[in-house]
């Protein structure tokens, strides 16, 4: 059956990530795509620098059109908010459009590696807890998570390089907040006994949780959290296990990230995906 996604992220230029990531992704699942863009930039906000223009007081718009068309969607995703009153405006559209078996994502675009993303407040992580509320699957990573669940990052970081499965148990357990939701906390760098660099995506549901690790092959590529945001929301609308889901990412993400280490892509541009999207053919 032909499956609708509203996708309400940015569309930013250069970097692989948000709306380009969400359009690739779902159409190569066979998903059709509908864009609700939060904001234009010239590249995504790592860059040294970057112009972006607000499209806040466009998504009003959006709703209001779709409303009168008597659009519906099977899935919602949401990203990347510029302001604190996009986060207000993705609540109007799913006071709209939120069914009882619409699949809300809430991607909660922050910051990563400890730091909080350029040109977001107090304002902006406040609205964006608002939205965790209302999603059925939350996909932070490991920063995004400390904010939302106010942990302090200095030994969560550390308990990863000491204590890789004390520091699992100890976010499951802060995962309690988001109970009866589905939750994939992502990039969580840690070591083995060894002293390799792995990196775990953290799958959880109802109380169980499973790690799924895959080594650190270095660098934080732009867009893989989109990426994998994007596939986790298709493969639940085809019907599949969150952990297939989370499997299957993973999978693309490897093969893209070492193909972008091959070339030397700088990590600002993003992963190479687009020769992987074929993994996401589902027969
Ligand atoms: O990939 C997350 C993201 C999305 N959109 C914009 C960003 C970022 C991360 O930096 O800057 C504009």
């Amino acid at each position: 059956m032909h499956q609708r996604v509203a996708a309400i992220n940015d569309l930013s230029g250069l970097g692989r990530c948000s709306l380009t990531a969400d359009i690739a992704v779902l159409a190569a699942m066979g998903l059709e795509c509908c864009p609700l863009p939060t904001a234009v930039l010239t590249t995504q906000t790592g860059y040294p620098e970057y112009r972006c223009i607000s499209l806040t007081n466009h998504m009003e718009d959006y709703r209001l059109h779709w409303a009168q068309l008597g659009t519906a969607f099977q899935g919602i995703l949401s990203g990347y908010l510029a302001t604190p009153e996009a986060a207000d405006q993705v609540e109007a559209f799913l006071d709209r459009f939120q069914k009882p078996d619409t699949l809300y994502l809430c991607d909660p675009v922050l910051g990563d590696n400890g730091h909080v993303y350029r040109g977001f407040s107090a304002a902006s992580i406040r609205a964006m807890e608002k939205l965790t509320l209302r999603a059925d699957l939350l996909t932070p990573n490991l920063t995004e998570f400390c904010i939302l669940t106010g942990t302090d990052m200095d030994p969560i970081f550390r308990m990863g390089r000491e204590e890789p499965a004390e520091l699992f148990q100890v976010l499951q357990e802060k995962a309690s907040v988001y109970k009866g939701k589905k939750l994939v906390i992502t990039g969580i760098p840690h070591s083995s006994p060894e002293g390799e660099h792995l990196v775990t995506n953290l799958v959880l549901t109802e109380g169980h949780s499973v790690p799924l690790t895959f080594p650190h092959l270095g660098g934080t590529y732009s867009g893989t959290g989109d990426v994998l945001a994007a596939v986790l929301l298709g493969s639940q609308l085809q019907g599949r296990e969150l952990i297939q889901g989370a499997r299957l990412a993973g999978t693309l993400i490897g093969r893209a990230i070492q193909s972008s280490k091959k070339e030397g892509t700088p990590c600002n541009d993003g992963i190479n995906y687009e020769p992987y999207l074929f993994l996401l053919r589902k027969e």
